[in-house]
């Protein structure tokens, strides 16, 4: 970083405080993680200063030969990493990747039925606020309200009222395993395709530890920058009979030219993801999880759902009259990073909440276990019970930056 730091101090001193910040911390946002130095170094190479428009074999521009052999392994990797047909690795992100398959398979104005926000799906699932809500007619299903969980016979209610063209599946904010294939056959009852969102869960679905929906719905999105733990992106799977409108609708439909440097990382990331070690990480992100969750049940908070099969959970705290909004400031005080979000029957606006998700990524991967986070959600729940006591708060947060400290990000780089 030395170059950096003398041409400009400023964004070098701005990185070195986000790196201290995410030393010191606990980073508990379900949807991020800490990718392996090799990932770092394969997006910082030359590679960023190619155009490679276009696909391997078939460039617009001359001298890719290196860029093809690299996407042709990341896409190979990806394929034996969930056992896909064909795999597309240039989305930007996972909702470029989204809006690619619906621009492979929809008109304007076709029928979409998918989660709604409020019940944990994704803006980029025809929320109004997103391209997908205003270009295609959106009906949404939610989760069972005495339940909490999808409930797949009204689910299929609906869809044979709505026949939509597509149904989509997959959640940003659903702490229960997903049945790909109910929502599959759903789909093929009522003449619709299926897409599966796996961005969430995608690292525990490559290591087993949540049913697949690859080969199983039409199209599988995933990002690679969630449990994946690689670098931040989006990917597409499908089957060959889908290939050609796929890759055609990422570029040139959606996308020009595909971030090299990035794509070179996405296959360091899927070789990581094929190894035993990655494995035995997925499985420790679930066990960290349902400890979290029922520490914090101990403690007298209410999940929605009463629990969670994947990274994450979700916590109500309306009958504790603590918005998310407040939760997420105070936790933040003490150095425990959390998001506010909405929960089904969701009373406040998306900026106030009722409840906060709270994923354990990172700091799996940062080598806690289950005796860290039983001492993480005691921790939570001292903060909230006295979210108004700066003493206390302060208290939590040294004890946050002792138990970080030995659990650094990457060991052998210098840091703070
Ligand atoms: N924003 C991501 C999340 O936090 O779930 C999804 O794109």
């Amino acid at each position: 970083m030395s170059s950096l730091a003398l041409f400009d101090p400023e964004i070098f001193d701005l990185i070195n405080k986000e790196h201290k910040r995410q030393v010191e911390g606990l980073e508990l946002i379900a949807s991020e993680n800490v990718v392996a130095r090799e990932v770092m170094e394969a997006m910082g190479t030359i590679l960023t200063n190619k155009y490679a428009e276009g696909y391997p074999g078939k460039r617009y521009y001359g001298g890719c030969e290196f860029h093809d052999a690299i996407e042709n392994i990341a896409r190979d990797r990806l394929c034996k990493l969930f056992g896909a047909e064909h795999a597309n690795v240039q989305p930007h992100s996972g909702s470029q990747a989204n809006e690619a398959v619906y621009l492979s398979c929809l008109k304007p104005k076709d029928k979409i039925l998918s989660q709604s926000l409020n019940n944990g799906g994704h803006l980029s699932h025809g929320d109004p606020a997103n391209m997908s809500g205003k270009f295609f007619d959106v009906s949404f299903y939610g989760v069972d309200y005495d339940t909490e969980v999808l409930d797949y016979g009204t689910i299929e209610e609906l869809a044979r009222k709505v026949k939509p063209n597509l149904i989509v599946c997959g959640a940003s904010a659903y702490p229960r395993e997903i049945d790909f294939k109910a929502f599959a056959e759903i789909a093929e009852d009522v003449g619709a395709k299926s897409m599966a969102d796996i961005a969430h869960i995608s690292g525990l679905c490559c290591a087993g530890l949540h049913n697949s929906p690859v080969g199983v719905t039409t199209y599988t999105t995933s990002t690679t920058h969630k449990t994946l733990r690689g670098p931040r992106g989006g990917v597409i799977m499908c089957g060959k009979e889908s290939a050609n409108s796929i890759d055609k609708a990422v570029f040139p439909g959606m996308q020009g030219g595909p971030l090299m440097h990035v794509i070179a990382a996405k296959a360091v990331c899927f070789r990581e993801a094929l190894t035993d070690d990655y494995k035995e990480y997925a499985r420790q992100i679930v066990k960290n999880s349902r400890t979290l969750a029922s520490t914090l049940e101990d403690n007298n908070f209410r999940l929605v759902s009463g629990g969670t099969d994947n990274h994450l959970c979700l916590l109500d705290l309306s009958d504790k009259n603590i918005s998310g909004q407040r939760a997420e400031t105070a936790l933040g005080k003490a150095g425990i990073t959390v998001n506010k979000n909405t929960i089904p029957r969701e009373d406040l606006t998306p900026f106030e909440t009722s409840g906060i998700r709270i994923g354990t990524p990172t700091i799996t991967t940062r080598g806690m276990k289950e005796d860290e986070c039983r001492q993480i959600g005691d921790w939570i729940a001292k903060v909230l019970k006295n979210i108004d006591n700066n003493n206390v708060i302060s208290e939590v947060k040294k004890e946050v930056t002792a138990l970080c400290l030995k659990y650094p990000l990457y060991p052998e780089i210098r840091d703070i």
